[in-house]
């Protein structure tokens, strides 16, 4: 019960297999009261679900495209939950044609969409999610893919983002370390998600990484969610501004 008696904000569930549900389960195993956000009323009943399943009837609908969404979001949560010990960031978007096409087609409008929701959104959420942690100190942990650093063919522009997205992690750490609130990125193996069915060739990411991994196998959610818990946890609590890879090794290959 590495949890017990401490609560948090998972966002980012769409479904059952989402990697934020996988995160949920394992704090929710360990003893954590969570709290959870749903993108508008399309993915409210599934959300409802899943949240019931782990004990919770804490929801909150919020589009991290809106300042006033975001703000809200917190607010409310103050309401229920006067302290946050930590935040659950699973949240990215691109449009479709920007992961279809060649990168060097990338619209402005496609650039800054990507941008905004899958980068962005972590910096307006760590900002309100600041004097919520401050007293007791925090961890913010969100996803990201080695897409960032790498080019993966169809990862495109979500590989741009994520670059932001890591980099983000690091300025915040600086920021936030001084009110001992932690902020880290998990770099998670390709997992067979609704976000990750929208990338063209995803197909043959998941087919080609147990090729070359060392553990030869793709990544079990299950195993990211675990992760998810560590940096959430006590015994992650000399860590911050870091990049987990959970993989199964695949980043340290190099041919
Ligand atoms: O292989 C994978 N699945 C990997 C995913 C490998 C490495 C990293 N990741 C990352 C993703 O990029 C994302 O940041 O993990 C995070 C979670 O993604 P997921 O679990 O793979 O995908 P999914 O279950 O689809 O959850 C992402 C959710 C959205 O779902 P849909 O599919 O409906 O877009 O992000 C949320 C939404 O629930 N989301 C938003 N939430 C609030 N406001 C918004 C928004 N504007 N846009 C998307």
């Amino acid at each position: 019960m590495l949890m017990q008696g401490k609560q948090g904000l998972i966002c980012g569930v769409a479904n059952k297999r989402s990697i934020a549900h996988a995160i949920a389960k394992s704090l929710h195993r360990e003893g954590a009261k969570l709290a959870f956000t749903y993108q508008g009323e399309r993915l409210k009943k599934n959300v409802e679900e899943i949240a019931s399943e782990l004990g919770s009837s804490l929801l909150y609908n919020c589009d991290v495209s809106k300042d006033e969404d975001i703000k809200k979001l917190f607010e409310d949560v103050k309401k229920d939950m006067p302290y946050l010990d930590f935040l659950v960031h699973a949240i990215a978007f691109a449009n479709k044609e920007d992961l279809e096409k060649n990168f060097h087609t990338t619209t402005r409008d496609g650039f800054k969409l990507a941008h905004d929701i899958s980068a962005y959104s972590l910096i307006g959420m760590a900002r309100e999610a600041m004097p919520l942690m401050q007293e007791k100190g925090g961890a913010i942990v969100t996803l990201t893919y080695y897409g960032s650093e790498k080019v993966v063919p169809g990862y495109n522009v979500m590989g741009v983002a994520k670059a932001s997205l890591e980099a983000s992690v690091r300025y915040l750490a600086a920021d936030l370390g001084a009110s001992n609130i932690r902020v880290n990125a998990i770099s998670a193996g390709p997992i067979n998600t609704l976000a990750a069915r929208g990338i063209s060739g995803f197909t043959k990411i998941l087919e080609i990484t147990p090729q070359k991994a060392p553990l030869r196998r793709n990544v079990e959610v299950d195993e990211v969610g675990d992760a998810g818990l560590f940096m959430c946890s006590p015994w992650s609590r000399g860590i911050t501004g870091e990049v987990l890879y959970v993989d199964c090794g695949y980043n340290i290959v190099g041919m």
